[in-house]
């Protein structure tokens, strides 16, 4: 198993990158043309969202064919192109594999629909009555798990919307087809695969009620999950690509299983617990300040556990199912430069792999949406409805979309403050931000200054210093619910990182050993001297890294 920790990774949701055939959708084409800007951010891969052939009911993650490409986004030739121009530049292509379920326009599901029973045993079919569901699971986009099927007298499963129909893992046929869908990319070119929420694909023998929740707890990291990674991965030979499961609502000892290199499954995986720590009781819909006492008790947790049983974590604040992170932790305001500066450095130095999702590297924001008609988000819209439903009023359910809404990461890339941000000569399928003539890549290009160049110098200096990417974590100033603070280490180099997490400043105590030690990089404009002072004073949301180790030249 290979090692992906000097590497970065550059999230594209296709769809809001950049449109060049003026449909108001983005497409491959688009992400072609800013081929030459990814390589200036430093980025080794491009993991692309679906591109597949798909109803788009959940943009792409109901995919109908695995090896054909949807022509919203362009042809196979276009993809083609992109895997060629892109090794040019050394980065690699990685593609979204969503193996947990199927459109229900699949061929498969078609032919199980019209009573196939072969292609039925491919899906989670279930025989029973109308008006009662096998069990009492409930959707991840609301509602109930099982739909039934008149024709067939039959519910099936759903952990998602209703059109995206759970697939059978226990049946082999299932597993190999799966496995050419691999192969076929692999032969393509393709550098590396995404697995969407894969720690579902295994479920239970039996199947029964969940008397205390809505049924996660039986499918979630199942009884076979290992046994089906393991087999996926040697059978198709993608044990040196880089692989990175979607865990969902999982647990770090499964983690450890899922990444470490001796079980020989995936080279990282991604983990949500730390993007729960503003939900309220645990619920996405019920708005809280976030809880940094939380959020630094899990880092602590999640690393120093990962360190210990050799497992490899996906760092990562923004995908296309998060609002922004500049929004969410940070400060759109006063703050907001130093704050998306904090929060980018502070996990780009941290144990694992960097993940970058399209128009963080500029300090995207939310977009502010207002009205239920901007958003497009089918989880969204059903969260409304069950929102209004709750008995709550039109304007507390836009309160919530506006915070929580997938959608606020999925608006286009801000390119320019022109018109529809210059990601399209159209309108986009999706309203634009309303700061776009404020926050965008032209105005960013060439800024030493700018939250696109601290990116840029934090790619670098993980290239560059090896203990970035290979170093011990040990976590610092435990106690001080402000300040996350920690050291990596790897022989005589030691870096020591700050985190100023909130909107006053801070002070920390010096150790007498950091005396001399200089700063590698910092989101403040301003000398840094280690003399004799007894404290060290952090500012709002200030990210400070020192040389702390015997190499600082003491
Ligand atoms: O996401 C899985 C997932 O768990 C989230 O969508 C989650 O349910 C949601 O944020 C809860 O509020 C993956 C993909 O990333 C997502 O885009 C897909 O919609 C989903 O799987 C189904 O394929």
């Amino acid at each position: 198993m290979a090692d992906f920790s000097d590497k970065v990774i550059y999230q594209i949701y296709p769809k809001s990158f950049r449109d060049l055939n003026g449909d108001g959708l983005g497409d491959i084409p688009g992400i072609i043309e800013k081929l030459d800007y990814l390589k200036e951010l430093g980025v080794d891969y491009l993991w692309l969202t679906p591109v597949f052939i798909s109803p788009q009911r959940d943009n792409g993650y109901d995919v109908a064919d695995y090896r054909k490409i949807d022509e919203k986004f362009g042809t196979m030739e276009d993809l083609e192109e992109l895997i060629a121009q892109s090794g040019r530049r050394g980065i690699g292509i990685m593609l979204d594999m969503v193996f947990n379920h199927t459109s229900t326009a699949h061929e498969w599901f078609q032919k199980a629909l019209a009573g196939d029973p072969e292609y039925q045993n491919y899906y989670i079919f279930k025989d029973g009555e109308p008006g009662q569901p096998p069990t009492n699971w409930q959707s991840k986009f609301g509602g109930s798990a099982w739909e039934y099927v008149p024709t067939l007298g039959k519910w099936y499963l759903h952990l998602f919307d209703v059109t995206q129909a759970d697939l059978n893992w226990e049946n082999p046929k299932v597993r190999e087809e799966l496995k050419e869908v691999i192969r076929f990319w692999k032969q393509k070119g393709i550098k590396g695969f995404r697995f969407d929420v894969v720690n579902l694909i295994s479920k239970p023998e039996v199947w029964e009620d969940d008397l205390e929740g809505d049924g996660r707890r039986f499918y979630t990291d199942g009884p076979r999950v290992h046994e089906y990674l393991k087999e996926l991965v040697r059978d198709t030979g993608i044990e040196d690509f880089v692989t990175v499961g979607e865990m969902s609502s999982t647990t770090l000892e499964h983690c450890i299983r899922y990444s470490a290199p001796r079980e020989k499954e995936l080279s990282m995986c991604f983990s949500f617990h730390h993007l729960k720590i503003d939900y309220k009781n645990g619920n996405k819909w019920e708005l809280m300040e976030p809880d940094f006492a939380a959020l630094k008790e899990l880092f602590i947790k999640w690393q120093t556990g990962m360190q210990a049983g050799a497992g490899q974590s996906a760092l990562f604040w923004c995908n296309h199912d998060q609002p922004r992170i500049v929004s969410r932790l940070g400060d759109e305001g006063r703050y907001w430069k130093e704050s998306a500066k904090m929060l980018a450095g502070m996990i780009h130095l941290m144990r694992g792999t960097p993940y970058v999702y399209q128009g963080e590297e500029i300090g995207m924001t939310n977009p502010h949406y207002t009205g239920i008609g901007q958003y497009r988000d089918v989880e969204s819209l059903n969260y409304y409805k069950i929102l209004l439903e709750q008995g709550k009023t039109a304007d507390e359910a836009l309160e919530i979309l506006a915070a929580r809404s997938r959608d606020n990461s999925r608006t286009p890339m801000q390119w320019n403050g022109g018109a529809h941000c210059g990601f399209s000569e159209a309108e986009p399928w999706i309203p634009i931000s309303d700061n776009s003539a404020q926050i965008n890549v032209e105005s960013q290009l060439g800024d030493d200054t700018s939250i696109f160049s601290f990116y840029q110098k934090l790619i670098a200096l993980r290239k560059e210093n090896e203990v970035i990417a290979k170093g011990e974590i040990a976590f610092l100033e435990e106690e001080n619910p402000k300040v996350l603070a920690y050291r990596r280490s790897l022989g005589d180099r030691e870096l020591t990182v700050f985190c100023n997490l909130g909107d006053t400043e801070t002070e920390i105590s010096m150790k007498p050993e950091w005396e001399g030690c200089r700063k590698l990089l910092g989101n403040y404009e301003k000398e840094f001297s280690c003399a004799k002072e007894e404290t060290l004073t952090l500012e709002p949301y200030e990210f400070l890294v020192l040389e702390t180790g015997q190499a600082h030249g003491m």
